[in-house]
């Protein structure tokens, strides 16, 4: 026992680990700037977004909602998308989803929520999956889930990249001028790269392949110099139309269709620095939606309100006391002021005899900083009403905006969305509960519940029995309260759809080229270049790694064998021409495979040369004019094809026997 280096190495070890958060507890972060494309000095006197091209530092930390730190990146699931923005008047934490609504609508509501979603209690299972009976049993009882559900079941809770989703502050923020003058704000960021998703099968292979492909992803855009970039927008309300809308801007389960109120881009942020540590930065950072500066203020959202609440106290347990906001990660570049003092690992050694206000001893220092002087006031707002625990008939329409959604949607999203319901219900043991949610699918449409009903076996829809009465007034009949005939305020909004932001470019797209010894590689060079102008990635796959050499000789490096990587990881394929090359994939299962797999997946293929001899082994191959596969095509039409992300009417593809 007098061996300290032995005693002190094991100590430290063996209290590695600290508490992982309650949700979100798998994530991913980078840093990097925000630049401001104004001055917004009309609307907020937040320094950081007073003057054009001012830019502020950020650290963004991205995660899944429902599965444990180690769950896979792939997971149906909301995706947590926090910045915070180390402003000079302190931090500012923007800490949104990347749907713009939520499950419920008032924050007493969350423990419940959670317990649902996360693993059931007596086994602990399933992980990092909404497909379980607690799950959809507390859901199909809350109709004012539905339409942050009709979102969950949509390919936007299966992004490809983390670069290429949205994000939402889902709340109504205030904005204050420096008249403290109020404007409401609900905040966006919208990815450069467009929004894109990966199919559920691919989902599901790729939580097997490479459960980090988020992680990863985000990681080597940033190594490989094609920054994430997002601009950030607002959509403002001025008081006086606080009513003006046919939903409550209180609300969280509504959203403002963008018909109604466009959105105004204000500035964009980069991401271009990798975390050095992961425990240091993205484990410890502690975002709270109360970290605001000047400028921005808080509306009287209920569920806004509780989050106000839980964001410090759950850093109270998980970071082990009141000195989070001095961990690295967390401090302020703005010096930090006040009477605070002691508390388990407390760094700043603050000098003199007083820690208090006011006092004279100090010269009166430090004091709360008035408006005037650039400190914090809460905005002045008039309230008046009755204390009671009870929703407002206002809160009361749980499914306008449900079908607006589904509205909204392309018909290939719409078959998604179906796909996902009877994944998700077919998985339950509970028959009543899967009955139960068809019942409330039909207050959404019709035809969405009928087509659930059938992959589940359900013949005749019942009508859902009387909800059970939470939230609502007490001597309320919960059934006057469900508005299913409330209509939304407009017939679709072409930005809930996926398809409505492409994007520009390929940046961050990776591409699998099938190559092996005797492949041409001028052809494949010049690919290659042509990939990295773009500034997508090219990955050379081959029956081995090493290098392989080309038919007039050259060598190239392999970047992965058939055996350690598979097409659910790439965007598209080339096969490049070379006789042997192509010789020696033809009774590779794995490569044909390959292919089937990404045309299966509605990805675009380019064949070069005797690559056609190698397609033509492909069960895809026998479709009498297979779409998005070009032979022999210019580098440009393929880059470009790429763009498109996938050949969505490609419909032979779910004949692909793989
Ligand atoms: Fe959170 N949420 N949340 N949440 N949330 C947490 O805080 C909570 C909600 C969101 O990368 C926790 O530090 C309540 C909405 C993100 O570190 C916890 C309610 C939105 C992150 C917490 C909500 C979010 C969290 C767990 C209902 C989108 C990850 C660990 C009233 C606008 C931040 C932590 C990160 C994390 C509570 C609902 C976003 C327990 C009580 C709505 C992105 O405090």
């Amino acid at each position: 026992m007098e061996d300290f280096h032995f005693r002190e190495k094991m100590i430290h070890f063996d209290h590695e680990r600290i508490p992982e958060r309650v949700v979100h507890a798998r994530g991913a972060g980078a840093h990097g700037y925000f630049e401001s494309y104004q001055d917004l000095g009309e609307y907020t006197k937040a320094g950081f977004l007073g003057e054009k091209g001012k830019r502020t530092p950020v650290f963004a930390r991205f995660s899944t909602v429902a599965g444990f730190k180690g769950s896979t990146d792939l997971a149906r699931d909301i995706r947590g998308f926090a910045v915070k923005f180390y402003t000079e008047e302190g931090n500012y934490d923007l800490v949104g989803n990347n749907i713009p609504v939520f499950f419920i609508q008032d924050a007493i509501k969350f423990p419940d929520l959670i317990h649902a979603v996360k693993p059931e209690q007596d086994n602990e299972i399933p992980q990092a999956a909404s497909a379980h009976d607690t799950f959809w049993d507390f859901i199909s009882l809350l109709p004012e889930s539905m339409h942050t559900i009709m979102w969950v079941m949509s390919d936007r809770a299966l992004p490809r990249s983390i670069s290429m989703t949205e994000g939402f502050g889902v709340h109504t923020y205030r904005f204050v001028n420096k008249d403290g003058q109020s404007i409401f704000v609900k905040f966006h960021w919208k990815p450069i790269a467009g929004t894109h998703s990966v199919t559920w099968d691919e989902a599901q292979k790729i939580s097997g392949q490479d459960p980090d492909f988020h992680r990863r992803d985000l990681w080597n855009l940033i190594e490989n110099g094609a920054f994430p970039e997002w601009e950030l927008g607002v959509q403002l309300v001025e008081e006086k139309d606080e009513h003006k809308f046919d939903f409550d801007l209180l609300d969280a389960t509504k959203l403002i269709p963008e018909e109604l109120v466009p959105v105004q881009r204000i500035g964009k942020m980069v991401l271009n620095q990798n975390p050095t540590n992961y425990f240091a930065e993205i484990e410890q950072v502690a975002f709270h939606p109360g970290h605001v500066v000047p400028g921005i203020d808080f509306t009287n959202d209920p569920l806004l309100q509780g989050r106000l609440f839980s964001y410090t106290d759950t850093q109270l347990i998980r970071l082990g006391g009141p000195n989070f906001h001095e961990i690295p990660i967390n401090r302020a570049i703005a010096p930090v002021h006040n009477n605070q003092r002691g508390g388990f690992m407390r760094q700043t050694i603050n000098a003199g005899s007083n820690s208090y206000n006011p006092n004279n001893i100090g010269g009166g220092c430090p004091f709360q900083a008035k408006m005037s002087e650039g400190g914090f006031t809460s905005h002045h707002e008039r309230v008046e009403g009755h204390k009671v625990r009870t929703r407002s008939q206002s809160f009361m329409d749980h499914y306008s905006q449900a079908k607006l959604f589904y509205q909204s949607q392309s018909e290939m999203e719409q078959d998604h969305i179906i796909e996902a319901l009877q994944f998700e219900l077919g998985k339950l043991k509970m028959i009543e509960i899967r009955e139960r949610m068809v019942g409330i699918l039909t207050y959404i449409d019709k035809q969405l519940a009928q087509s659930v009903a059938k992959g589940l076996g359900i013949y005749s829809i019942k009508e859902p029995e009387k909800p059970i009465n939470h939230g609502y007034p007490a001597d309320a009949d919960p059934a006057d309260y469900q508005s299913k005939e409330a209509k939304p305020s407009v017939e679709k909004s072409e930005k809930l759809s996926l398809m409505a932001s492409p994007g520009k470019g390929i940046k961050g797209r990776i591409i699998a080229i099938l190559a092996n010894d005797g492949v041409d590689v001028n052809s494949l060079n010049s690919y290659k270049k042509a990939l990295k102008d773009a500034k997508a990635e090219a990955k050379v796959i081959s029956v081995h790694l090493g290098s392989i050499t080309g038919e007039n000789g050259g060598k190239i490096m392999v970047d992965h064998s058939l055996l350690t990587t598979s097409s659910v990881l790439f965007d598209a394929v080339l096969v490049p021409d070379g006789e042997e090359s192509i010789k020696s994939f033809k009774d590779n299962a794995s490569a044909i495979r390959f292919l089937d797999e990404s045309y299966k997946h509605l990805k675009f293929i380019a064949i070069n040369g005797a690559g056609k001899e190698l397609w033509e082994q492909t069960y895809a191959s026998k479709n009498s004019e297979p779409l998005g596969v070009f032979y022999d095509q210019e580098i440009g039409t393929f880059v470009d094809s790429i763009a498109k992300h996938r050949i969505w009417d490609r419909t032979d593809a779910k004949r692909i026997p793989v």
